[in-house]
């Protein structure tokens, strides 16, 4: 077998690469979220409303899933659909990835499988709603998600929202600092736990503004040092959800997650379905907000990023 270039695999759509060739602002989007961790037809909305956004602050979005033999990057308005109301979508996390582009299977990325695509093409910036993590008894389990090493491998800013309450949030920082990975809150300085802003962990570094998010990029990657950089980001006040009614729902979705057996790879999408089917329409208002709101924060980050200098 000769040694093919790596490209055969990696389609790059047009708007992406004129933006990647020319210095713009590209954001690269996980998919996921829109096959396994939003209901229907909401989850097409919210993907549709997530580029808007992007585009509306001048950056070009990067939806990035696999299909057809190739990782996309930069998906349709068509494709994006395919994704949102197809049944049976994969979900790709880095040790999926080669599977599923040889079987040449419809398949969502996770934010693992994202930044490891997108790192291949060249872009710096991802927007995300909630990372994966340490799951709650992982210490036993072992269940880490694939997101807390790639978050240190790949070398793109990611941002998010924190983390569901579904995981051990502490074990989750933990375990983001054993593997180096820079985590600044954004305007906060606790990591914020996804449909709420306070999680009371206490987070080491805190920025203001896109520029000074930008100062830290560089440094960490014009110094040699590599690896990403995770920012956190909370929900806006305003949609934001009280807690007790999140903490009853998420020990009811983590017992019926134990009572049957679910365990794995499917074991989130179980527990966000669980988690909003549970707390009704509000969990995905809010999580439709965060969303929104990471999309933005993100195209700011990646125009600060190609205003400063061209990495
Ligand atoms: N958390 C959410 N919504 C999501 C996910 C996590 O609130 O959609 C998805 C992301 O794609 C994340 C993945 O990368 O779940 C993590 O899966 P696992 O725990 O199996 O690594
Ligand atoms: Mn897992």
């Amino acid at each position: 077998m000769s040694a093919s270039s790596p490209s055969a695999y990696l389609h790059i759509a047009e708007p992406v690469q004129a933006a990647l060739a020319a210095g713009q602002p590209v954001v690269a989007l996980e998919s996921t979220v829109i096959a396994h961790g939003l209901p229907a037809p909401i989850n097409l909305e919210v993907a549709l409303a997530m580029e808007a956004a992007i585009r509306a602050e001048g950056a070009t979005p990067a939806t990035v899933a696999l299909m057809d033999g190739r990782i996309v990057i930069g998906l349709t308005e068509e494709e994006i659909t395919r994704l949102a109301t197809s049944q049976g979508v994969l979900k790709a996390s880095r040790r999926d990835l080669s599977v599923a582009l040889a079987w040449r299977a419809l398949a969502a990325t996770t934010v693992a499988g994202t930044l490891a695509c997108a790192a291949l093409a060249g872009i710096r910036v991802f927007a995300t709603g909630g990372i994966g993590g340490v799951h709650r008894e992982g210490a036993q389990s072992f269940d880490i998600s694939a997101d807390l090493i790639e978050l240190a491998r790949s070398p793109l800013i990611t941002v998010c929202a924190g983390a569901k309450a579904i995981l051990d949030l502490a074990l989750t920082l933990e375990y983001l600092e054993t593997q180096g990975v820079t985590v600044i809150g954004y305007g906060t300085d606790e990591f914020p736990a996804f449909y709420r802003r306070e999680s009371g962990l206490h987070l080491a570094h805190r920025v203001d503004t896109p520029d000074e998010v930008v100062a830290i990029a560089r440094a960490q990657w014009e110094s040699g040092l590599g690896g990403g950089l995770l920012v956190a980001c909370p929900i806006p006040a305003e949609s934001a959800l009280s807690a007790r009614a999140l903490e009853k729902a998420t020990e009811q979705a983590l017992y019926q997650a134990q009572v049957t057996g679910i365990t794995g790879a499917a074991l989130t999408p179980y527990l966000l379905a669980r988690v909003a089917d549970l707390t009704g329409g509000e969990s995905v208002t809010a999580n439709r907000a965060l969303l929104l709101n990471n999309a933005v924060c993100a195209a700011r980050i990646a125009r600060a990023l190609t205003e400063a200098h061209d990495l």
